[in-house]
């Protein structure tokens, strides 16, 4: 049974089908966000490990079975990984509440199952990855070969550590590229228990590697090696670009950017006032508002803007933030001190810049990094609150009049991840929905994932996509091949 007692067997580098101490011998603490108490002492890895780890995948792509063998074998062998990581839902759960404070419950019963789905998807996908055949306008034939892009460098946050470890890994597997996951230094852990489970399942040496370690010395090692032909990157826009730079300054590896958000929720005053509170609370306040794609910017329409906040501070009393193994508990602690910290600074910078503080606004508990989910009303487009990723449980309400304010001020951000649109209108939806930016428009919902809906920003949130066949795209490489039809002089 998974809880805040289980064992942590894996905490050292996965390299070519082996647990192993870092090259330096060196460690470092990952810790409880409950209390700030050390978990377990992981391996350090650095650029040697990394090198290492490279080596390795290079050798299994060049001259191992996996990118060889039938789609329908990966397949299988991931399916049989799928219903691992579902057989220890309940552990895996428990390492991520552990590790990066996430609600236990939401994890055993929602979250990893969805994780085993996604890695089904991708088993089922892999013997489905094929070209097309081209008409030419002379006596030639042609056709074009999707071949796996190679060996993949997947550099991944702390917010949705299985989640993200699943996207990145499963369909890079699935087409028969090899792997080296560096995951975020503030939750390593569960990245090594897949590996574990890879491993398990069949999965070849080689082919999957996890070298947990820091962003300067790993991921930068990772992000430049001119042997990795591909990075796939969840993380802030700063180290977004660096990952850019890397790319232009080594072998100008292919990417992936999901970045940051400040995504609207835009509320018209025909909603239904009672489930628009529902999902603004949701989209902002879910997993400690630690989610790129978090509802940060709430804009309600003037005919129900006094009701919605009235509702929706009664609303943010009920949400409870406590122990994330308590079954009870909505909302666990930040993910470290780095976060708690800019979260409250950036509630007193709302406050200086001259919003108002309705709900919230203090860090809560005796211990940990906990904060009370927080609502601020008269928000300006101009304020850094309405502008930057707080990434905390920080609501910004705005009030807007007509259609086409709500296109402009939805679209004022550098950012342009998604967008919640609640109205009963279809005609507003129509024009929303074609007007707003983003990379998703969820009507009269948020947050619906699915393995099949393609994930990805506009603007300053990145580009390529995450999740859906889309995402298979990004990890294969199309050849052209052409013939003649008959004997021909060339
Ligand atoms: O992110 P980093 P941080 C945003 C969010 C958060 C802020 C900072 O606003 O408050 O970023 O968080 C690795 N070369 N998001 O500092 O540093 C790092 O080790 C290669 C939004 O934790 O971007 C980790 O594995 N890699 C986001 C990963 O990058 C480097 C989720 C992400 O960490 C590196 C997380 C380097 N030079 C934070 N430096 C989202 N889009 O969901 C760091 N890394």
């Amino acid at each position: 049974m998974g809880d805040s007692k289980t064992e942590i067997k894996f905490s050292q580098l996965f390299i070519n089908g082996s647990f192993v101490d870092s090259l330096s011998g060196n460690t470092f603490e990952t810790l409880d966000p409950r209390t700030g108490e050390v978990i377990a002492l992981v391996a350090e890895g650095g650029k040697e490990d990394i090198d290492l780890a490279v080596k390795a995948a290079r050798e299994a792509f060049d001259h191992g079975k996996w990118p060889r063998m039938p789609g329908s074998e990966r397949g299988k062998i991931l399916m049989k990984f799928a219903s691992l990581i579902e057989e220890h839902a309940d552990e895996i759960a428990a390492i991520d509440t552990l590790d990066a404070g996430k609600l236990f419950y939401f994890g055993k019963f929602a979250q990893i199952p969805a994780i085993a789905g996604n890695v089904r998807y991708y088993a089922g996908a892999a013997d489905k990855i094929h070209g097309e055949t081209l008409k030419m306008s002379r006596e030639f034939q042609a056709y074009t070969l999707k071949e796996p892009i190679g060996v993949v460098g997947a550099i991944i946050p702390w917010n949705f550590p299985s989640m993200m470890f699943s996207i990145k890994v499963s369909p890079a597997l699935a087409v028969g590229c090899t792997v080296i996951v560096k995951p975020a230094e503030q939750s390593p852990l569960s990245a090594l228990y897949y590996a574990h489970l890879a491993k398990l399942a069949g999965i070849p040496d080689g082919v999957l590697n996890v070298v947990p370690g820091f962003g300067p010395t790993a991921g930068a090692a990772l992000a430049s090696h001119m042997d990795v032909d591909k990075v796939t990157f969840t993380g802030s826009t700063e180290v977004g670009r660096k990952i850019m730079e890397a790319s232009a300054k080594s072998n100008l590896k292919s990417i992936t950017l999901e970045l940051g958000g400040k995504s609207p929720v835009i509320i018209f005053d025909d909603a239904d006032l009672d489930m628009a509170v529902e999902l603004a609370r949701l989209a902002i306040f879910f997993n400690k508002g630690e989610v790129c794609i978090a509802g940060s910017r709430v804009l309600v329409q003037e005919g129900i803007y006094d009701e919605f906040i009235k509702k929706c501070i009664e609303k943010s009393k009920e949400w409870k933030v406590g122990d994330p193994f308590d079954p009870t508990v909505n909302q666990g602690p930040q993910i470290d001190k780095t976060q708690y910290e800019k979260v409250l600074s950036y509630i007193e910078l709302g406050k200086s810049e001259g919003a108002k503080l309705v709900s919230g606004g203090k860090a809560c508990g005796d211990k940990g990094y906990y904060i009370e989910p927080t609502i601020f009303t008269d928000v300006k487009d101009d304020m850094r609150i309405a502008q930057e990723e707080i990434f905390g449980p920080v609501m910004s309400v705005m009030k807007f009049k007509t259609i086409d304010e709500a296109i402009e001020r939805g679209n004022c951000s550098i950012y342009g991840l998604g967008a919640g649109v609640i109205t009963k209108n279809i005609d507003t939806v129509n024009q929303m929905s074609r007007s707003l930016r983003v990379g998703v428009v969820w009507v009269n919902c948020y947050f619906a994932f699915d393995p099949d809906l393609p994930f990805g920003g506009y603007k300053m949130s990145g580009f390529g996509k995450d999740q859906g066949m889309d995402s298979i795209e990004g990890f294969v490489k199309k050849k052209t091949v052409a013939t003649p039809l008959y004997n021909s002089p060339w």
